[in-house]
């Protein structure tokens, strides 16, 4: 059993497993990453491997039924495990509070979990490069959609001092919190070590080469591996897998690798992520304004042209993938019905 806040277990946690596990037979751990179906979690004792059943994996309808970074999970034969003696096995997955979800790269159209019950998202961008006001939305927008408050970083304030100004700037019309910080010169690194601390956790987000994985170093003390930038300026996105990583102050950051995609994973009746818009909405002649050419519109002119503009980029990607999402939703649906009756034909009940 876990003492104290370790790696963000608290009273809310302790109740949630009693009410699955009263007895207390299993133990409590959290995911650190993810290797092909099998994963890595920290819990007493250390660092262990764990696994799903088999069963669990089959009967999950997708990956956001299965454990992903950041998740507490409950297992049997975790003492065996820490001792080398082979996986724990997952029996239970405790309910997140908050839920990163991305639509996942490419054709199929399929939520990819990211992380779970994180606190804060740090959104990075470096200074030496253009920021993307469109780039950057999307990212607040996934944090906003999955609970998790964001903060936009500039990285490598260092290369850039004299823009700093204007860079603030543009971020702030994203999101509100924005520090600007270099792990060269450690300018800012308190105020973003502050985010996190004992028992709050803070996944880092970027495209490659923003210095995430640099940043996590200084911050924990490890050594990922970091990249070389390209002449062009970009990553070459050396990290490749997410990752879940304690502090010596006890706060945990998710390191990530860059996203070349990035859409939003649309739940039915979810609130789209721009509250300022909704915000100045409320003053639209008609209900339906969609603040394009509507006479009596609250928002155009309200807003900043560059933030109206991401919204409808957004609004008229969200329209497309709705509709790709419904339609393979629904073959997804009848596949694993059709896995279900072919299970059950091949294991008539006993009953
Ligand atoms: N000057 C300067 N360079 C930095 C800073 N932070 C990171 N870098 C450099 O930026 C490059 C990329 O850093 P990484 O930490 O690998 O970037 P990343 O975001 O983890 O990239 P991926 O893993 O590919 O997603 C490296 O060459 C770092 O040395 C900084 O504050 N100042
Ligand atoms: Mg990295």
């Amino acid at each position: 059993m876990l003492g104290g806040p370790v790696l963000g277990w608290d009273a809310g946690w302790e109740a949630a497993r009693r009410a699955v596990d009263p007895e207390g037979v299993l133990a409590a751990v959290r995911i650190a990453a993810e290797h092909r179906g099998a994963y890595h979690a920290i819990g007493d004792g250390g660092t262990a491997w764990v696994e799903v059943t088999g069963k669990a994996f089959h009967a999950a309808g997708d990956k956001r039924e299965l454990p992903t970074v950041g998740d507490w999970v409950l297992v049997e034969s975790w003492a065996r495990a820490i001792a080398g003696g082979g996986a724990a096995t997952v029996r239970e997955m405790l309910p997140r509070r908050t839920f990163l979800v991305r639509r996942a790269a490419g054709e199929a159209v399929v939520p990819q979990p990211l992380a779970a019950n994180v606190d804060i998202g740090i959104v990075m961008t470096s200074a030496n490069a253009d920021l993307s006001p469109a780039r950057l939305d999307r990212y607040v927008g996934l944090l906003r959609d999955g609970g998790i408050e964001p903060v936009i970083a500039i990285s490598k304030i260092d290369l850039a001092p004299e823009g700093r100004a204007a860079l603030v700037e543009g971020a702030r019309a994203v999101a509100p919190h924005v520090v600007c910080l270099s792990v060269v010169t450690g300018d800012g690194m308190p105020e973003v070590r502050a985010l996190g601390g004992e028992g709050r956790t803070c996944v880092l987000l970027g495209s490659s080469g923003v210095g995430k994985s640099s940043l996590l170093n200084a911050l924990v003390g490890s050594t990922q591996e970091i990249g070389a930038i390209r002449a062009d300026e970009r990553g070459r996105h050396t990290t490749t897998h997410r990752e879940l990583f304690v502090a010596p102050d006890g706060g945990l950051w998710i390191d990530t690798p860059g996203m070349r995609e990035l859409a939003q994973w649309i739940d039915e009746g979810e609130e789209a992520a721009f509250d300022d818009i909704t915000a100045a909405a409320e003053h639209c002649k008609f209900r339906d304004c969609r603040h394009r050419e509507e006479p009596g519109c609250g928002v155009r002119g309200k807003v900043p042209a560059g933030r109206l503009a991401s919204f409808h980029k957004l609004a008229d990607e969200r329209i497309a993938s709705a509709a790709r999402q419904e339609t393979a939703q629904k073959l997804a649906e009848t596949r694993r019905v059709g896995r279900q009756r072919k299970r059950a034909r091949r294991k008539p009940d006993p009953a």
